[in-house]
């Protein structure tokens, strides 16, 4: 069921994706970024985005350039965390990394381009929302990617390597690293819903705790799934002495703990009734997924 959800909207954004690269001048990077961005991956976090629009009852063509945008970002944190100076992977969703198959010059250029994407496609004419709606929502976005979000997250995720951290610690550094992208998309989705402030705070951190689930889920697919699944290298956390909640406190106890915190973002949800139907199935994929 989820699964024919997550290809129906990943559909959506590929198309989306294309259309906005062909009007534009071409250059020999759109076939890297192409190769990053579109045809692979789950496209979560744009189902997220959907999700939460149901729940404010958005329709969306008012969320999918955000879609769109975050999934630029994303494809882009993938692209620079394969590459030899970060995690160096030779494998992304069951293909070359973009550096295997280009190069790494090129590839760290992609990146840089599907980030500056993101945000010419949050502020496109045809983008429905007001000019009001689309500066927050690119400040937001900035702040979620940078030093303060995926950059810093991914820089203590480097710094960690075979260091003794605490659990306090580690769970900052995935919030960060993981956790903020998924935070845009709850928040920017109570934003485009024109939401008083704290209630687009509460969807911000509730998005951050659904993407540590997320992370989580990645670590345990890690040491336990299938490379041909994940589409990804596995069991290289150990390898690589990361620090994961697992290297701290075992996969019993962490399993335990990623229960507890899907309990605690389920019973969130529930209080929107059956509008957050939707956002509740994908959390319980979250902890189930093999891919
Ligand atoms: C992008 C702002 C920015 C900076 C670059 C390299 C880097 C800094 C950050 C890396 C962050 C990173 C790789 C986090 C891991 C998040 C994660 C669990 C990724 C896997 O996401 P999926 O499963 O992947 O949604 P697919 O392939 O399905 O899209």
């Amino acid at each position: 069921m989820i699964e024919k959800k997550l290809k129906r909207n990943a559909k959506k954004i590929d198309k989306f994706l294309i259309n906005f690269l062909n009007k534009q001048k071409k250059s020999s990077l759109v076939p890297p970024m192409k190769y990053g961005v579109i045809s692979g991956g789950k496209k979560i976090r744009s189902t997220i985005i959907f999700d939460t629009g149901k729940i404010f009852k958005l329709k969306e063509k008012k969320l999918i350039n955000i879609c769109a945008a975050v999934e630029c970002i994303h494809s882009y944190s993938l692209i620079h965390d394969d590459l030899p100076c970060m995690d160096n992977d030779a494998l992304r969703r069951g293909k070359p990394s973009t550096h295997k198959k280009f190069g790494e010059a090129t590839a760290v250029l992609a990146g840089n381009s599907l980030l500056t994407l993101a945000f010419e496609i949050i502020s496109d004419d045809k983008n429905l929302l007001s000019n009001y709606q689309k500066n927050e929502i690119i400040r937001l976005l900035a702040n979620c990617s940078g030093h303060t979000g995926i950059a810093g997250g991914q820089e203590s995720d480097l710094k960690f390597e075979k260091k003794s951290k605490t659990l306090k610690q580690i769970i900052e550094m995935q919030k960060n690293k993981t956790g903020k992208l998924f935070n845009f998309c709850l928040q920017s989705s109570a934003i485009i819903a024109k939401k008083r402030n704290k209630e687009k705070l509460f969807f911000g951190k509730l998005g951050e705790e659904i993407g540590l689930l997320f992370q989580l889920a990645d670590d345990f697919l890690d040491l336990k799934g299938s490379k041909k699944l994940a589409g990804k290298p596995t069991k290289k956390d150990k390898k690589k002495g990361k620090s994961t909640l697992i290297s701290i406190i075992g996969y019993e106890k962490a399993s335990k703990y990623a229960d507890k915190l899907k309990k605690k973002i389920l019973l969130n949800l529930k209080k929107h009734g059956k509008n957050a139907q939707d956002l509740t199935d994908t959390v319980n994929f979250i902890l189930n997924r093999n891919f």
